[in-house]
């Protein structure tokens, strides 16, 4: 049977078990990320498929298993791609991560063009997009996420002309000038124009994809709309008072849509709530009684202004001595796979920034950072979450940033102080936190003195407004819009039919 449903995304959705020589495919054990919430997608329909790659070396790709059934979900498949590692290293490694990445987080200096290997991107694009239409009926909705699969709709669209092909973006998207530097421009916007749907976290990003889409093609605006309710629309670096809906492209109408994935309270207050994670909560609480303790959680990037947040930590140190002994900072910043030489810069600077402090101001009973270079146990990452006064989360720039979200939601709307940078996307939905510029040494200062200052009265007053925010803009709320969103467009309401567009 052809799925009424498709979803492209680079992470698989399941454990590979080895159990007795036997391969099992089971739900993943560590539900972090949004992998429960697009698999929750699948409730809805008869048949659905998952499309994700996997990397195999040539004897395992010999008896290569493409499509699997993971163990109690039934009503959908996991359909995957066999990439060998050389794939992988130019499609995500190198053309991903060293070309696109610095150019969508606004780091043109980062950027490097000679390396890339454009001609394997396409052939991956289309790998995946081949594995769509051959899973698809010719009316289903196809899903593709995040920019390293920007040229699967071209491809699909070829292919499957009635298809609805919907697109999200997990990272920013930059402003014109900055975006137009990727010489693979006209090809990327032509893909995205190919879509019935191109969806963003915030009306920013919406905003920034139209005008290159109008500074590189004749496109036409349509409709224009006030953004959600619940977004900042003026006075913050990424506020954007209105947004633009709707574009027509060579007689084509496409839809843009921004809403910020939210968080899973249920999943993170559950783990919460365990005995197991109770008592743990317990010990960490113990380990530092009479401490104010800081979490800063993430993984090694440099968009993630970690050393920028490490020598703000350090200057604190070095004017406040009265904190010695009085504060600590846990910072997991889990490492990058081996080979993205591009993390690797970026790790070394934090190691070393995080050595330096603790050699400069460690004493026998006080080390003033825990750093982990390995991903901690969710569990723990919550009770880090629930013991910390402070969050500190202050990307140079972040699509959205889950972290703040989670801290929010561990404290209940009780206590805690969220120190959130005004360059992630989650900033114009939380205009409560202790909002900073990373790039400002100044305004980083006054941020976590600020933070170490605020009575309880107000902590409470901010955080339970903020709760208030991420309960109800969740995760569910988020699937919900697009389900809508998704129904409207099959009922001819949002979109015209779409041809083939020539390229
Ligand atoms: C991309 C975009 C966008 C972190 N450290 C540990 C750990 N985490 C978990 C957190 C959170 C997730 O990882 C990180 O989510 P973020 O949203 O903060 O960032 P990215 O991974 O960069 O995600 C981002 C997102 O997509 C969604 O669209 O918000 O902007 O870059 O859930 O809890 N989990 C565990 N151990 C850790 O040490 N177990």
């Amino acid at each position: 049977m052809k799925s009424s449903l498709v979803i492209l995304y680079h992470r698989e959705p399941y454990d590979e078990v080895v159990e007795n020589g036997k391969v099992h495919y089971r739900p993943k054990k560590s539900p972090n990320g949004i992998v429960p919430t697009l698999k929750s997608f699948f409730a809805g329909v008869n048949q659905g498929t998952w499309i994700a790659w996997k990397q195999v070396n040539a004897k395992q790709q010999s008896n290569f298993e493409q499509r699997i059934v993971v163990e109690g979900e039934g009503n959908y498949n996991v359909r995957r791609i066999p990439l060998k590692a050389e794939q992988v290293k130019h499609f995500y490694h190198i053309t991903s991560k060293e070309a696109i990445w610095p150019i969508l987080h606004s780091f043109p200096y980062h950027f490097t063009y000679e390396t890339s290997d454009w001609e394997n991107f396409h052939t991956i694009n289309r790998l995946f997009a081949e594995a769509a239409c051959d899973e698809a009926a010719d009316d289903a909705l196809i899903w593709v996420h995040d920019y390293n699969l920007w040229l699967a709709p071209y491809y699909i669209r070829q292919m499957k002309p009635k298809a609805k092909i919907a697109f999200f973006h997990h990272t920013p998207f930059p402003s014109v000038d900055i975006f137009n530097i990727l010489p693979w421009r006209e090809e990327i916007v032509d893909s995205l124009l190919s879509c019935d749907i191109v969806g963003f976290h915030i009306p920013r990003y919406s905003e920034n994809f139209v005008n290159v889409a109008r500074s590189l093609r004749k496109v036409e605006i349509v409709k224009k709309e006030p953004v959600p309710d619940h977004i900042t629309p003026v006075g913050t670096a990424l506020a954007e008072p209105e947004m633009t809906t709707q574009l027509r492209y060579k007689g084509q109408l496409v839809n843009i849509d921004a809403l910020p994935v939210g968080a899973n309270p249920q999943q993170v207050l559950s783990m919460l709530h365990q005995p197991e994670t109770q008592k743990r909560l317990a010990e960490i609480r113990k380990s530092f009684e009479g401490r104010k303790l800081i979490i800063s959680a993430g993984r090694v990037d440099y968009v993630k202004g970690t050393r920028e947040k490490l020598e703000a930590y350090g200057r604190l140190l070095e004017r406040r001595p009265d904190l010695h002994g009085k504060i600590n900072m846990v910072v997991t910043s889990a490492a990058a796979a081996a080979g993205m030489r591009v993390y690797k810069n970026a790790q070394t600077q934090i190691e070393q920034l995080a050595g330096k402090i603790n050699g400069r101001f460690a004493k026998f009973d006080w080390l003033p950072i825990m750093l982990f270079t390995q991903p901690v146990p969710l569990s723990d990452l919550v009770c880090y979450y629930k013991a910390a006064d402070i969050c500190w989360t202050t990307p140079l720039r972040d699509g959205l940033n889950l972290v703040a979200k989670e801290y929010i939601i561990a404290h209940e709307g009780q206590d805690g102080a969220l120190i959130l940078s005004e360059f992630v996307g989650a900033a114009v939905e939380l205009p409560e936190a202790i909002l900073t510029n990373p790039y400002s040494i100044d305004r980083m200062d006054e941020a976590i003195d600020r933070a170490l200052a605020m009575p309880a009265e107000e902590q409470k007053e901010q955080m339970a407004k903020m709760y208030e925010t991420v309960t109800h803009y969740d995760v569910q709320y988020w699937a919900d819009h697009l389900l809508e969103l998704f129904e409207r467009i099959k009922s001819g309401e949002a979109v015209q039919k779409k041809e083939a567009l020539p390229v």
